[in-house]
């Protein structure tokens, strides 16, 4: 069986803890704490360390699922964990345009860290004020649409969205390592 590391990431609220919690085969192991600054005026808790999640295609791949803090005191973790990671995902609350340009910075710090193929996921498309895709790739950056990352829309209550998302990133994943292997000579 192979293994893919998968890291979620976000803003706080995004929806990470519950995109790992719906999509999760085995006990989430979970790092919840009250919130005590000002994600308490979005929600009661917030992750702390990680949250660990995993979800199996068949018998030939397992993911592991690891959603990050959103809040960047915990930025450490951030760092460890995608630098264990294959493929990566940014949650972006699609209702909330004061958190793009925080999204913006969490790309940033990843890909000056790593450069693994990595999905945009909207969450909070079903939510009154939402954001169309284009301003929202425009707010994180992506003037050009040539050169974008892939964007989808993401219900992490929903089971049945989260799994295509986890396709899109195997996708990318076993494109990528094909690439790698063409150059390499390896077929
Ligand atoms: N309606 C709706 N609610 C959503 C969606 N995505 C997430 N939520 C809700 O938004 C809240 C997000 O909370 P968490 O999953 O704890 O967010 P988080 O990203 O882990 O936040 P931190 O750990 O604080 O960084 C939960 O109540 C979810 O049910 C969505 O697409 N639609
Ligand atoms: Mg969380």
């Amino acid at each position: 069986m192979k293994i893919m590391r998968l890291v979620v990431a976000g803003a706080p609220g995004s929806g990470k803890s519950t995109f790992v919690r719906t999509i999760s085969e085995v006990e989430v192991i979970e790092t919840e704490r009250s919130a005590t600054d000002h994600t308490s005026l979005l929600k009661k808790k917030t992750t702390v360390a990680f949250d660990y999640g995993r979800f199996t295609f068949g018998s030939s791949l397992e993911m592991q699922i690891y959603g990050t803090p959103g809040q960047s005191r915990f930025n450490f973790m951030w760092d460890y964990l995608i630098k264990n990671a294959q493929s990566y995902i940014v949650l972006v609350a699609a209702h909330r345009p004061n958190d793009f340009h925080y999204a913006r910075h969490i790309i940033s710090y990843m890909n000056q860290r790593v450069g693994i193929p990595m999905i945009i996921g909207l969450t909070h498309t079903d939510c009154p004020g939402v954001c169309s895709t284009e301003e929202i790739m425009t707010k994180l950056g992506y003037m050009n649409q040539k050169n974008r990352p892939s964007v989808m829309n993401v219900n992490p209550n929903e089971r049945g969205s989260i799994i295509e998302v986890l396709m899109a990133c195997m996708t990318l994943v076993v494109e990528r390592s094909g690439r790698n292997q063409y150059r390499r000579g390896g077929y």
